[in-house]
């Protein structure tokens, strides 16, 4: 199949949980907000869920000790998560920018692909394009969003971060490789802290300078994803944007940038991607049931496969080991495969089932 040229859009809503409390209050207007597990004078556990520009200013940042916020920022408003509340907003922006797009693709509960390719005709239009979705997401829901334009998912992603808050950032494709070289390599999505740290000893800062590698030599040292990251330092991806089956679910695949026919790689990449799962998991507080992997070959034939425990669980074991199970089936020396994926779903809140017990 032929890939033709596309524009691709990535909206990440600014500071997403506090922008909707500072929405629904306005009294918090100009003050530092912090929303997270309660402080309790600095002396409570647990972390920042995420916080505003003004309490980012004192040095707080998502995923932080709360009690470490207490001492850089003790003044803040400090908010409990009210997750309903973020994800009816989330819900309305994803509606308004579903409609705005050839194809969608909600990532995460603030963040969207869209291609727009039949939409514009460059990207010139694509830049009034995006304004107007600018423009109706904070007539409708008085939020603000950053967006990236690219000629894919990588680079548009990387894209929407580079002017935040209320950014709007356009890569051509002729700008890509100047645009990525400067960026550290951790940028890349895909390159986990400890790829970061090998990469760093072998003299590997930036996008650039993995650009500029022998890739031979990435090969040889970090296997078929050693080829994977160097085309992405060249701004080359190829995934597609997609709309994702269950809501109530927490999953992650990747399309491979050659399509594979190296089934322990792609039994380890199915490891790898159940740990980003399980790590989500851990973070949304919830046991699942079910396990989905989902499998594309090169000629696009998609399939899906699941399995429901005969129990709850939220051990990475369980995970990795349904996750195998399913994807031997698939795994046929006839067949070379585009894309692979792994998913949770039949969500229980691990709060929820400790009163139930
Ligand atoms: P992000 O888009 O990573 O962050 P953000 O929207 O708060 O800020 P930015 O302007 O930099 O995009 O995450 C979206 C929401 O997900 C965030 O508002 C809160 C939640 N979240 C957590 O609960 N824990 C975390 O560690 C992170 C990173 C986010
Ligand atoms: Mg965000």
């Amino acid at each position: 199949m032929s890939e033709k040229k596309r524009i691709i859009l990535h909206v990440d809503m600014d500071h997403f949980f506090t922008a909707v409390e500072e929405r629904e209050h306005p009294e918090f207007k100009g003050k530092p907000v912090i929303v997270g597990a309660d402080p309790k004078e600095g002396k409570g556990r647990g972390v920042v869920s995420t916080c505003n520009y003004e309490a980012r200013k004192f040095g707080v940042r998502s995923g932080m000790p709360i009690s470490r916020a207490w001492k850089l920022c003790p003044e803040a408003v400090y908010l409990p998560v009210n997750y309903e509340l973020y994800a009816k907003a989330s819900h309305e922006i994803m509606n308004i920018l579903r409609r705005r797009s050839d194809k969608f693709e909600q990532w995460g509960i603030d963040e969207a692909f869209l291609d727009i390719t039949s939409k514009v005709k460059d990207y010139a239009e694509a830049e009034a394009f995006t304004k107007e979705i600018k423009r109706e997401v904070f007539e409708k829901e008085k939020l603000t969003c950053s967006i990236g334009i690219g000629p894919n998912k990588l680079v548009a992603k990387i894209a929407s971060d580079i002017q935040k808050p209320d950014g709007l950032t356009i890569v051509r494709e002729e700008e890509v490789e100047k645009f990525l070289a400067p960026l550290p390599a951790r940028k890349l999505l895909w390159v986990g802290r400890k790829t970061e740290q090998k990469l760093k000893a072998m003299g590997i800062k930036t996008i650039g300078d993995l650009a500029h590698y022998d890739p031979a030599v990435l090969a040889e040292t970090f296997g078929v994803m050693g080829t994977q990251m160097y085309l992405m330092a060249h701004g080359i991806d190829r995934s597609e944007v997609e709309e994702r089956g269950e809501i109530k679910s927490i999953g992650r695949d990747i399309t491979f940038q050659e399509d594979m026919s190296n089934f322990e790689f792609i039994l380890n990449t199915l490891d790898e991607l159940a740990e980003e799962v399980h790590r989500d998991v851990l973070r949304q507080n919830v046991n699942f049931r079910t396990v989905t992997v989902r499998v594309r070959y090169e000629n696009f034939e998609t399939h899906t496969h699941s399995k429901t425990l005969p129990f709850i669980t939220n051990r990475l074991q369980d995970l990795k080991k349904t996750g195998r199970e399913l994807m031997q089936a698939y795994l046929r020396p006839d067949r070379k495969v585009r894309l692979v994926g792994v998913r949770v779903s039949s969500l229980i809140s691990a709060e929820k089932q400790k009163t139930l017990m």
